[in-house]
């Protein structure tokens, strides 16, 4: 069992990215078994949930001539368009029915400013805002962070990178996340992820 210092960050297991969701992650469903399982050998085990308002910057659908995935640029940057996926208190923004993680502490909800998107459970896209997760987790003990969920290139990819530069040590849990893969975006997460020195782990070692 993981004890105090350690906790499994359980990253967007909700319906929109699910097959048949609004922004689906091939074969986000598959995870779901894996994560109840690793979820069952963490006492700490924190969850996040992408929270977006209707008017989402994020939302090709609210920029006129824009198709999903193509990318524009916003004042903290080049920004993904996305289809509209995880509108606040939306069926396809609850989590999937099956993610069994009763003795979760806490769910970080990001994504909710209007004007600004965030991929990563720790700091907003404008890489300026902070979502008070490190200092949660510093406040509770957490030396180590073990990331999983969806998707592997976006919010797990992010949320890793960040805690990795909050000063946790981090791994991602390969088998139990999947990725959306736009671009070659998985293979430059990977690379990103290890020259920041995010260890890439299979739930196998993680429960042994
Ligand atoms: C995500 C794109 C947009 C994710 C969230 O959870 O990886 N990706 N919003
Ligand atoms: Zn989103």
């Amino acid at each position: 069992m993981k004890g105090a210092h350690e906790v499994l960050l359980v990253v967007d297991v909700q319906n929109d990215f699910m097959p048949g969701g609004a922004l689906a992650v091939p074969h986000g469903d598959e995870i779901v078994p894996l994560v109840n399982r690793l979820a069952r050998g963490f006492s700490h085990v924190m969850l996040t949930q992408d929270w977006h308002p209707a008017s989402h910057v994020s939302f090709a659908a609210n920029h006129a001539g824009r198709a999903p995935f193509e990318t524009i640029a916003l004042p903290y940057g080049d920004q993904v368009l996305w289809p509209v996926h995880c509108v606040q208190a939306t069926p396809g923004a609850q989590f999937h029915s099956e993610l069994d993680v009763a003795h979760a502490r806490g769910v970080i909800r990001k994504g909710h400013h209007a004007n600004v998107d965030s991929y990563s459970a720790f700091l907003e896209a404008d890489r300026k805002t902070p979502t008070g997760l490190a200092g949660y987790l510093r406040e509770t003990g957490v030396t180590r962070v073990w990331c999983c969920g969806l998707a592997t290139d976006y919010c797990v990819a992010w949320s890793a990178l960040d805690a990795r530069a909050a000063g946790f040590e981090v791994a991602v849990i390969e088998d139990a996340s999947r990725a959306i893969d736009l671009n070659g975006s998985l293979a430059a997460a990977w690379q990103q992820l290890q020259a920041a020195g995010v260890s890439r782990v299979q739930s196998a070692e993680v429960l042994r």
